[in-house]
C-alpha cells in the first residue's frame, strides 16, 4: 500500500524546488509546474518504466513534455530520480548549466525532447508512439512500451494539435497516453478569454478515450493512468483539472493560487510570497533546495523497483534474442543509428529524368533494402514521388504497422514533428516529403530537428518556379536561401545544423541520397525538380555516376579546362544543365575556356580543404552563378567580384518553358549574360 502522506510530500517537494529554482534564477515559470506536480509525481513513481542504470534503454517508456516552460517540474522530478543534482537546480537558466530555461534533449538525464515551441512536444510523442508500434510489428510484443505526453492549454490551442490528435486517433495508438494540464490559465489571460471549446469532445471525435479528473488528486490520477494503460483500442487523453500555483500564498497567508501572474515570473514578483509559500509546502524558505528525507527514501525505493522491472524486461529480451539471433542482430543494427549499407551503384536510374523521379527510384530501392525506414508524405506521395517507396510497402493503419509508409494527410508541420519523434524514439530512419514551397509550413519542426541534431530526411520537390501553371503560390523562390541559412547555423556540436542538397541530375540524386543517409548527425534536405533534366556529361564520357560521387564534397567540377579558366560557371539543381548548354555555345562561338561547377551543398563545400575550394572556385577568376531562387543562395560561392543571375520576384502562372524564357533560364541568356559580365569585369 502506497503511503499517501509521502506521495503528497513528494508532490510538495516538486513544488518547493520548482518555485525555488525560478526564484533564485529570477526568471522562469513556477505556476504551471506547481499545478502539474501531483501528476508528474504519480507518473514517475508508479507508472513510467525506465532503467535508472541505463537511461538509454531502448524499451523504456517515453515521456514527452510539450510545455517546455514547465521545465522546473521536469528538472525537479528528475532530481528526485537522481538525474539532476540540487546544484543543477540552483543553476537553473545559467550559462553552462544542464538546466536551461526550456529543456534540451538529453536522454542520459531523462529528457527525451527539446521543448518550448508549444504543440511540438506532444506531436513528437505521436511519432515515438508510431515508431514503437512499427518496431513491435517487426520484433514482437515483448518490446512494447508506453509513450506519455504532457500537454497544456497552449499546446491544445496550437494548430499542430489538430492533426496530432487526428492521427493518433485514426491510427488507434492505444500505447499513447496524454495528460492535459488544464488549469484554465495561460500566459496573458485566463483561457476563457480565448476559447470555450469542449476539448474532451474534440478528442473523442478524433477517436480518443477521454477521462476527466481532478489533476491534483493522486487517487484520481492513479485510477486514470491505470485505465489508460489497460485501453487497447484508442489513445487516451486524461484531462486533469489542476490548480495553477498550487499551494502559493500571499504575505498575509491568503491563497495565491490560480493567478495568471504566476505563469511566467518568480512568485515574489508575481505578487505572492515566496517564503510563505515554501513554508506552506513544508519547506524551509531559508534553505528551500532540499529533498525531504522521507521523499528521498521513497524515491530510493522507487528507483530500485524500476531497476528490478527493467532487469526482468531485459531478461525477457535476452531470451528472445537467444531464440531469434538474426532478428536480434537486425534490431541492434536498427538502434545503432548507423547508415544502412547500400550499394548505391546498383540503383537503376532513367537518364534525363526529373530529380524527383530519380529520388522515387532511390526510395523504391530503399523500401526493399532498408528494413527500418519510414517514409511519410503530406498527401502528395504521387507528386513528391515518395510513392516510389510506397509501391513496395503499405501505409500504417489502425492495428497494422507492418507497412512502412505514413500517410500524414495535409499537415506538413505535424508530419515534420512526428518525423522528429520517430528519430527521437530511435530504431528507425524517418523521411518525409512535400512540395518545397510548403517547407515553410514545416519550418518550426525543421528548426527543432536542427537544434536536436536529428537525422530526419526532407524530400522537397517542385523546387523552383518550374512548377509552371500552378503559379506563384506554388513556386518557391526564397525557400532555398531560407533553408541554406540553416546550413550556416551551427548546432551545439559545432556542425552545420542542416545539410541541404540540390542535385543536378539523376545520378547526383542517387549520390545525394547516399550523402543524406550517411549524415546520421543532422537533418538533411533534398531539393528536387519537377521537370526532367538532361544528365550532365560524364568527365571522360564514360561514367557519370562515378563523377557524381564528388557531390560528397559539396561542389565539384563538371567540366574543366587546361590552365586558368576565362570564367567559372556555378549552379546547383537543374540550372547546372542550363550552364552546360550555355557553355557549349560560348566555347563554340567565343572560344572561351569555361569551368562548370555543380554545387549541391555549399555547407559541405566549405568543409573541404582550402586548396580544393580554390581549385573548384579559383580566386581572381570571373565567376557567374545561375539560380532559380533568390540570388543570395549563390552569393557566397561566386565571391566579391562574381555575379549571380537569379529570381528576384514571386513567380507567375505559365507553362514552365515560357517561364524559363521570360526569366532568362536558357542557354542563350547564359551566353548573353556571360558576355555582359565579362565586359563589366574587365572594365
Ligand atoms: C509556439 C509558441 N507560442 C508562444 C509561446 C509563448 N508561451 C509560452 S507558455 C504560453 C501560454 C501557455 O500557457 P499554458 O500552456 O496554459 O501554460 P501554463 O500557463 O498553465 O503554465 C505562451 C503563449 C510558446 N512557448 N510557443
Amino acid at each position: 500500500m502506497i503511503n499517501k502522506e509521502v506521495i503528497d510530500k513528494a508532490a510538495d517537494n516538486i513544488r518547493v524546488l520548482s518555485a525555488a529554482m525560478v526564484e533564485k534564477a529570477k526568471s522562469g515559470h513556477p505556476g504551471g509546474a506547481m499545478g502539474g506536480a501531483d501528476f508528474i509525481n504519480i507518473l514517475y513513481s508508479e507508472f513510467l518504466n525506465w532503467d535508472p542504470d541505463d537511461m538509454e534503454w531502448k524499451n523504456r517508456d517515453r515521456f514527452f513534455l510539450d510545455p517546455g516552460h514547465m521545465s522546473p517540474m521536469l528538472y525537479s522530478i528528475l532530481t528526485l530520480t537522481k538525474n539532476y543534482s540540487i546544484i543543477d537546480l540552483k543553476n537553473f537558466r545559467q550559462w553552462g548549466s544542464p538546466t536551461p530555461g526550456h529543456p534540451e534533449r538529453e536522454v542520459s538525464r531523462g529528457i527525451e525532447n527539446t521543448s518550448g515551441p508549444l504543440g511540438q512536444g506532444h506531436a513528437m510523442a505521436v511519432g515515438a508512439a508510431i515508431t514503437e508500434r512499427f518496431l513491435v510489428a517487426r520484433f514482437g510484443e515483448w518490446m512494447a512500451h508506453k509513450t506519455y505526453a504532457y500537454i497544456s492549454d497552449g499546446g491544445v490551442q496550437e494548430e499542430i494539435s489538430q492533426p496530432a490528435g487526428r492521427i493518433a486517433g485514426y491510427l488507434g495508438l492505444n500505447n499513447f497516453i496524454m495528460f492535459y494540464d488544464s488549469n484554465d490559465i495561460q500566459l496573458s489571460t485566463e483561457t476563457d478569454a480565448v476559447t470555450n471549446e469542449d476539448t474532451g469532445k474534440k478528442y473523442e471525435a478524433w477517436g480518443w478515450k477521454v477521462i476527466t479528473i481532478n489533476g491534483n488528486n493522486p487517487e484520481e490520477i492513479r485510477k486514470a493512468l491505470n485505465e489508460a494503460n489497460e485501453e487497447n483500442e484508442k489513445p487516451t487523453l486524461i484531462i486533469g483539472k489542476t490548480i495553477m500555483g498550487k499551494g502559493a500564498l500571499t504575505e498575509d497567508s491568503k491563497s495565491f493560487e490560480k493567478q495568471t501572474s504566476t505563469h511566467g515570473m518568480p512568485l515574489s514578483n508575481a505578487g505572492g510570497s515566496f517564503e510563505k509559500t515554501i513554508e506552506n509546502l513544508g519547506g524551509d524558505p531559508k534553505n528551500p533546495f532540499v529533498i525531504f528525507p522521507e521523499v528521498e527514501d521513497y524515491y530510493k525505493e522507487v528507483l530500485s523497483k524500476k531497476a528490478q522491472n527493467a532487469k526482468i524486461k531485459k531478461e525477457e529480451e535476452a531470451r528472445w534474442a537467444s531464440k531469434n539471433p538474426v532478428l536480434a542482430e537486425k534490431l541492434g543494427s536498427y538502434f545503432s543509428g548507423n547508415a544502412p549499407d547500400i550499394d548505391y551503384g546498383n540503383i537503376p536510374q532513367k537518364d534525363n529524368a526529373a530529380t524527383r523521379a530519380a529520388s522515387g527510384a532511390v526510395l523504391g530501392y530503399l523500401a526493399q533494402n532498408v528494413g527500418n525506414m519510414i517514409v511519410a508524405s503530406a498527401d502528395l506521395s504521387n507528386s513528391d514521388k515518395t510513392d516510389g517507396f510506397l509501391k513496395f510497402t503499405k501505409a500504417f493503419k489502425k492495428g497494422d504497422f507492418s507497412g512502412a509508409f505514413f500517410q500524414a494527410g495535409v499537415s506538413e508541420l505535424t508530419m515534420a514533428a512526428i518525423a522528429n519523434g520517430m528519430a527521437l524514439h530511435g530504431g528507425v530512419i524517418a523521411a518525409c516529403g512535400t512540395f518545397f514551397v510548403f517547407s515553410d509550413y514545416m519550418k518550426p519542426a525543421v528548426r527543432l530537428a536542427a537544434l536536436m541534431g536529428l537525422p530526419v530526411k526532407y524530400i522537397w520537390t517542385h523546387d523552383a518556379f518550374r512548377v509552371g501553371e500552378d503559379g506563384p503560390t506554388h513556386q518557391p523562390v526564397e525557400q532555398e536561401a531560407q533553408i541554406r541559412l540553416m546550413e550556416q547555423l551551427k548546432n551545439h556540436s559545432g556542425e552545420n545544423s542542416v545539410l541541404v542538397l540540390r542535385p543536378a541530375d539523376v545520378h547526383e540524386t542517387t549520390i545525394s541520397w547516399k550523402i543524406a543517409l550517411e549524415n546520421t548527425k543532422t537533418p538533411s534536405a533534398l531539393l528536387l525538380s519537377r521537370q526532367n533534366i538532361n544528365n550532365l556529361p560524364a568527365k571522360d564520357g564514360t561514367d557519370r555516376f562515378r563523377d557524381a560521387l564528388d557531390a560528397r564534397k559539396g561542389a565539384y567540377i563538371i567540366q574543366s579546362v587546361n590552365g586558368k579558366p576565362d570564367i567559372v560557371l556555378v549552379a546547383n539543381g537543374s540550372e547546372v544543365a542550363t550552364l552546360v548548354q550555355g557553355a557549349e555555345k560560348l566555347r563554340a562561338e567565343k572560344g572561351l575556356k569555361i569551368q562548370v561547377v555543380s554545387a549541391p551543398s555549399e555547407g559541405l563545400f566549405r568543409k573541404q580543404a582550402k586548396s580544393y575550394q580554390d581549385e573548384v572556385l579559383p580566386a581572381n577568376t570571373p565567376t557567374l552563378g545561375l539560380t532559380a531562387g533568390l540570388p543570395v543562395a549563390l552569393n557566397g560561392l561566386v565571391g566579391a567580384k562574381g555575379k549571380v543571375i537569379g529570381v528576384e520576384q514571386f513567380g507567375y502562372s505559365a507553362p514552365y518553358k515560357v517561364l524559363d524564357e521570360k526569366f532568362g533560364f536558357t542557354p542563350e541568356n547564359v551566353f548573353n549574360q556571360v558576355e555582359k559580365y565579362l565586359d563589366e569585369y574587365d572594365n
